[in-house]
């Protein structure tokens, strides 16, 4: 089975294209990586970007999808519109079933997408997609609604309901997920303490996508890759997670 994220690089090795090629090996998937943004940053700050051309960013799709039969892929940090069109038009052309992970600002607060940004994603992206995947901020980001408890987030799920199947994820909701794909469903994940959470939600969206290439159905994906994140992060050290956040804490 084989897979494609097409995401930004970060060098710590924690969140974005590694991760996600670390995620889809973990669960048995090969994995191929399209590069649309270099980052440098680590688990406390993002440095500096440095964008990949659109133009490069489709060069690398059409020609990864040249020889290798992928019908499954993720997006992550697309960081511009004009990277989100047109990578919507490459999902549409190879008819790829997409896991989109609508990646804004980073955990420590860096901006990981410029102006017009979100709008974009939910016109051009989220149609096209099987499966969105925000955080609470992402989600309210799309939706317009503040989320402060699991009803604001069930109304938000509601709203981006309206383009994809969307699964609200719920980290900072005591981990509840809301997950609604025509009705709503709360998925409960334990919910662990760690200051070692870089990249957890490049995991998830990866662990989802890894599922479904291997015919695991939608829900079923979704409850594994929480359990792949919640191990993950439990016993992560030198797992797919960047594990350094705070050496003293260990
Ligand atoms: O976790 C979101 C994310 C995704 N992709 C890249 C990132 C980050 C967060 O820092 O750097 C490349």
């Amino acid at each position: 089975m084989m897979a494609m994220t097409i995401g930004g690089y970060d060098p710590s090795g924690g969140a974005g294209i590694l991760n996600d090629i670390k995620t889809f090996h973990a669960l048995g998937v090969y994995g191929t990586a399209v590069i649309t943004v270099l980052t440098a940053q680590n688990s406390r700050r993002v440095e500096d970007i440095e964008p990949v051309s659109t133009n490069f960013i489709q060069k690398q799709i059409e020609t990864v999808l040249e020889d290798i039969p992928i019908r499954f892929a993720k997006t992550g940090m697309l960081y511009s519109s004009e990277n989100v069109r047109v990578v919507s038009e490459k999902i549409v052309e190879h008819d790829l079933n997409l896991v989109v992970d609508p990646v804004m600002v980073a955990g420590c607060g860096s901006l990981l997408s410029v102006e017009g940004y979100t709008e974009s994603v939910k016109k051009y992206l989220l149609p096209n997609a099987v499966l969105a995947t925000p955080n609470i901020n992402e989600a309210e980001m799309l939706s317009g609604i503040k989320i402060d408890c699991v009803d604001d987030a069930v109304a938000a799920a509601f709203e981006i309901g309206k383009i994809c199947d969307v699964i609200v994820t719920g980290g900072h909701l005591n981990g509840e997920n809301v997950f609604f794909n025509g009705t709503i469903k709360i998925i409960n994940d334990e919910l662990i303490e760690s200051v070692n959470t870089h990249g957890t939600g490049c995991s998830y969206s990866a662990a989802i996508t890894a599922g479904l290439a291997q015919d695991i159905d939608l829900l079923q994906s979704i409850k594994m890759a929480g359990e792949f994140v919640k191990e993950s992060v439990i016993n992560g050290e030198w797992g797919t997670l960047n594990q350094f956040h705070n050496p003293i804490s260990k």
